[in-house]
C-alpha cells in the first residue's frame, strides 16, 4: 500500500536547492504543471522498479513526496537501464531529466478523475547508495513489525510514511506550545542538565562522574526554572529532557523523556492552569486547522485504518478543562468501586473510573501535602476532608494518564526550609536553591508537562516509545 508522503511544499515559503537536487518530489507534483519540459534533478529513495526490456518505471520517494520516474534505453543508455532495473528496493538514486504530465490512469464510469501527476523522463542516473538486502523491516510493505525490531532499526523504521508523520507532527506540537507561551510573554530559556542534588526524589537519579566529583543527570529544571524567578525573569519556559532511573517498565515510562515546563512569577495555581489549558487548546486547535498538521494525521489514520484500528480523532478541547478537587476525586473513585483511601496517590487504575465521565482534559487540584514535593505551596488554613493539609499542587490528566504536574511554590524561605525537614531532605544540600529565597522572590507557580505523552493522546499512539525517536527506558539505551 502507498501512502502519500507528508510535506506540503505549497507551505514551504523559502524552498531552496540543494546541491544535490533542483525540486523536491512534492513540488514536482504540486508545481507539475509550471515545470513540464523543464528540465530537473531529483534524488530519493527507491521504492520500487518495475518493467523489463527497454523501459524501466522507478517510484521514487523523498521527505515530501513522490514521482515516477521513466526511463528509456534510447534516452539513459542500455547500461544505465540494467543498472537501475537490477537495484535494490530503499537504494538512494539520484536523476536528470525532464518533466513531462504523466498519462491519467484508467478510471471506471461514475468515479471521479484524478488531479493531473507528474512524472521525470530520465535522461541520466546517478547511484548514491545502494541499500543491502534484504531489508531489516519492510518499509512500504504492510507487514506488521515488532516494536523492538523497529527501534533496532528505527532509521529504516523512520522511512515508513506514519512513523515519518509522527515525528513531523511532534515538532509541530511544539512549535504550536512555542508560539503560544510566546505570546502570553513567556520567553525560553535553558538550565543545567548536570547537576549535584536531585529535585524530585532520590531513588529515581541517574548518578554520573563530573570530572573527580560525583554528579548526577537532572530529573526536572524545577529548582533552576524558580531561581529564574527569583532573578526577575517572570515568565519563562522549556523544552529539554529530563532523566528518571525509574524501575517502571510501562507503556508511558521512560529514562528520558523532554519535559515542557513553565514557571510564572507573580501568580498562584489556578493562574497556571489556565496557561496550560489556553496552551493545549492552541495545540489541538492548530493541529485540526492547520493543513500540514491534519494532511500529518491522514497519513497517521491511512496506516491505523490499514491495520484496523481506530482513526484518529482530533477534537479541540473545550475551554475551561473540568477541575475535580483531589478530596472528590477520592469519593468518586470509591463512589465507582474502586480501592483507594484519602491520602492515596491516584494510579492509572483508578484514574480509569473517573476517565469514566473524564475522557479527555481534566484537572486534579488541590492534593494533600503529604503527597506532593517540598517545593509546593499548602494552603493556608485548608484542611481535607479527613484533616490533613491540602495543597496549591494539581495535576492534568488525559483520561486515565497523567500529563502535567504544576502548582503554586513555597515562596517563603521558612516555611520552605520546614518544607525540606519534613521531607527529610537536608537543607544544606539544597543551599543553592534556598539562597535564592534569602532576598525575596516573588510568589510564583508553574507546571512540567510530558511531550510524549501529549504525543500519545494526539496520535492515539499506545506505547509512548513510538513517539520518541531513540527511546531510552529500563532495558533500551542503544541505538
Ligand atoms: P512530574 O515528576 O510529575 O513533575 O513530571 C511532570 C510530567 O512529566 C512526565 N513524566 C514522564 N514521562 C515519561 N516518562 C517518565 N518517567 C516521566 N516522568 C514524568 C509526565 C508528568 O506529568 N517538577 C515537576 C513539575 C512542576 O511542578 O513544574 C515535575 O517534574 O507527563
Amino acid at each position: 500500500m502507498v501512502h502519500v508522503l507528508c510535506l506540503n511544499p505549497s507551505i514551504m515559503t523559502t524552498w531552496v536547492p540543494t546541491a544535490y537536487r533542483t525540486h523536491t518530489l512534492g513540488e514536482l507534483q504540486t508545481h507539475g504543471a509550471e515545470l513540464v519540459g523543464k528540465d530537473v534533478t531529483v534524488i530519493g529513495f527507491m521504492e520500487a522498479n518495475r518493467g523489463k526490456g527497454a523501459i524501466c518505471f522507478v517510484d521514487l520517494r523523498d521527505g515530501t513526496g513522490k514521482t515516477q520516474v521513466f526511463l528509456k534505453a534510447d534516452n539513459i543508455g542500455e547500461e544505465a537501464l540494467d543498472t537501475v532495473q537490477r537495484m535494490t528496493r530503499e537504494s538512494t538514486l539520484q536523476f536528470t531529466g525532464t518533466v513531462a504530465l504523466k498519462r491519467p490512469p484508467k478510471v471506471k464510469e461514475g468515479e471521479p478523475t484524478p488531479p493531473p501527476a507528474y512524472e521525470v523522463l530520465a535522461t541520466s542516473v546517478n547511484v548514491i547508495a545502494r541499500a543491502e538486502a534484504p531489508l531489516p523491516l519492510g518499509v512500504t510493505d504492510n507487514v506488521k513489525v515488532e516494536l523492538d525490531t523497529r527501534l533496532d532499526n528505527r532509521f529504516l523504521d523512520l522511512r515508513r510514511a506514519h512513523v515519518n508523520a509522527m515525528f513531523r507532527l511532534r515538532g509541530k506540537v511544539l512549535q504550536y506550545g512555542r508560539e503560544h507561551l510566546i505570546t502570553e510573554g513567556f520567553v525560553e530559556t535553558h538550565t543545567p542538565k548536570i547537576v549535584a542534588t536531585a529535585t524530585e526524589g532520590g531513588a529515581d537519579l541517574f548518578p554520573m562522574q563530573y570530572f573527580d566529583r560525583p554528579a548526577f543527570l537532572n530529573q526536572s529544571p524545577q529548582l533552576f526554572k524558580q531561581l529564574c524567578m527569583s532573578g526577575g525573569l517572570e515568565r519563562v519556559f522549556e523544552i529539554g529532557p529530563a532523566f528518571r532511573a525509574e524501575k517502571s517498565d510501562t507503556y508511558r515510562h521512560l529514562a528520558e523523556f523532554i519535559s515542557f515546563d513553565i514557571e510564572c512569577s507573580w501568580a498562584n495555581d489556578d493562574d497556571v492552569m489556565g496557561v496550560l489549558e489556553r496552551m493545549l487548546h492552541h495545540i489541538w486547535k492548530s493541529v485540526a486547522e492547520d493543513e500540514e498538521s491534519q494532511n500529518l494525521i491522514d497519513v497517521i489514520n491511512a496506516f491505523r485504518e490499514e491495520q484496523g484500528e481506530e482513526l484518529v480523532e482530533v477534537i479541540v478541547p473545550e475551554l475551561p478543562f473540568p477541575r475535580v478537587e483531589y478530596d472528590d476525586a477520592i469519593r468518586i473513585i470509591k463512589e465507582k468501586g474502586g480501592s483507594i483511601e484519602w491520602g492515596d496517590d491516584i494510579d492509572a487504575e483508578n484514574s480509569d473510573l473517573l476517565a469514566q465521565d473524564l475522557p479527555q482534559f481534566y484537572f486534579l487540584p488541590r492534593w494533600p501535602m503529604s503527597l506532593k514535593p517540598f517545593y509546593i505551596h499548602q494552603i493556608e488554613g485548608e484542611i481535607g476532608s479527613t484533616g490533613e493539609q491540602l495543597s496549591r499542587g494539581f495535576d492534568l490528566n488525559f483520561g486515565r494518564d497523567e500529563m502535567t504536574s504544576g502548582g503554586q511554590r513555597e515562596h517563603r524561605i521558612d516555611v520552605l526550609i520546614d518544607n525540606l525537614r519534613d521531607m527529610d531532605l537536608d537543607p544544606e544540600e539544597f543551599e543553592f536553591y534556598v539562597a535564592g529565597f534569602r532576598h525575596g522572590v516573588p510568589p510564583h507557580a508553574g507546571w512540567g508537562l510530558g511531550v510524549e505523552r501529549i504525543l500519545m493522546k494526539l496520535t492515539g499512539a499506545k506505547n509512548v516509545r513510538e513517539t520518541v525517536l531513540f527511546p531510552r527506558d529500563l532495558r533500551r539505551y542503544c541505538p
